[in-house]
């Protein structure tokens, strides 16, 4: 140990570090090759000599990080007294910093809670097949529900996805049939913009399959995630609604977080805020991704995070998040 730890000493260089990694560390290197061989001791001696071996390889990969870093800081010194061209001595400008944007806060909300219950965060394509957005969510091409969603289609018969419902198969596919998951994504919809449509938006899904995965999991994942969301209790009713991909299918409201269920202007005087769509996710969709429905069942929900957005931060016109006005971005209350 001391004599590695003396030859890391006289270590002058990022080179010569790399060739200390690549003596001691790396997958050939001397400690990593000890460990490999412990396999060959008996039983009860190798324990003992594994616990230890780790241990050293750990100090010495701490040793490691710490000169490797010393290294870098001297490095970059050096560069900076000796450039002719940068002067450190001249005071920094007090530049206003940037800031998150109002959709990236939200998400990165929504992500916290989410994977505290444990559910996966998976990020998606924006291109993807007709198939993943329509066919595999059971929308045929036959089927009206394709007129809702007014599609940009691309030359090579891909689209931008319309609906972030288009994850659902790949996501069943890769991690099924046990999956807990939430998408949030950028949708595309060619639309007539006003103040609450843009044809660039952000949806964000969730999706839980199981055994014994009912309606009541549903309700108690959608009024954790908002209430985490609003920092309140908040709660969440369902009213029948059709979506193709669910059956049975909802539209679901949460309580208005602003005035407690109440009535305000952002209710419309009604206590209640529509958020989105949800339901028991449809046996045909589960079949297509593989998975049994006679023996998994699962729930999915969608919302506008761009709309959650707007209403967290009080903008009342959906085209200024993406119109890069830095006016409107630095008045916004974080
Ligand atoms: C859907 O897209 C379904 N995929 C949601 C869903 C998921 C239902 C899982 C059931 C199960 P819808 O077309 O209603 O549903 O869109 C959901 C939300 O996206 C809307 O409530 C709205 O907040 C947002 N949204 C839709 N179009 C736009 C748009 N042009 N601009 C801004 N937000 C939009």
């Amino acid at each position: 140990m001391d004599d590695i730890e003396k030859e890391l000493e006289q270590v002058q260089n990022e080179e010569e570090l790399a060739v200390f990694h690549k003596n001691y560390l790396s997958k050939t290197g001397k400690l990593t090759m000890m460990l490999a061989g412990l396999k060959d001791m008996i039983a009860e001696q190798r324990a003992e000599a594994g616990k230890r071996l780790n241990e050293l390889k750990r100090a010495i990969e701490v040793k490691f990080f710490q000169k490797q870093a010393a290294l870098r800081a001297k490095a970059v010194n050096e560069k900076l007294k000796n450039d002719p061209l940068i002067d450190i001595t001249v005071p920094a400008i007090d530049q206003p910093r940037g800031s998150l944007h109002p959709i990236t806060l939200v998400t990165r909300r929504i992500v916290d809670i989410c994977r505290s219950m444990g559910f996966l965060v998976v990020d998606g394509n924006e291109v993807v097949t007709e198939f993943e957005n329509f066919d595999a969510v059971n929308i045929p091409s036959d089927h009206p529900a394709r007129d809702m969603q007014d599609t940009f289609w691309l030359t090579n018969g891909k689209v931008l996805k319309t609906q972030t419902s288009a994850m659902q198969h790949e996501i069943l596919k890769k991690y099924g049939p046990v999956v807990s998951a939430i998408f949030p994504g950028r949708c595309y919809r060619n639309e007539a913009t006003d103040a609450s449509h843009e044809f660039a938006f952000f949806q964000c899904e969730g999706m839980m399959v199981g055994k014994d995965i009912s309606i009541a999991n549903l309700i108690y994942v959608l009024k954790t995630l908002l209430s985490g969301v609003y920092g309140k209790e908040i709660n969440v009713r369902l009213r029948p609604g059709f979506f193709p991909f669910v059956e049975p299918g909802f539209e679901y409201d949460a309580s208005c977080p602003f005035c407690g269920g109440k009535g305000c202007p952002v209710c419309k005087h009604s206590g209640w805020i529509e958020l989105g769509g949800c339901g028991m996710i449809h046996g045909n969709v589960l079949q297509m991704a593989g998975v049994d429905p006679s023996q998994y069942q699962g729930f999915a929900f969608g919302f506008g995070l761009t709309r959650l957005a707007m209403m967290q931060y009080a903008i009342n016109d959906v085209r200024l998040l993406n119109s890069g006005n830095l006016e409107f971005l630095r008045g916004i209350k974080r």
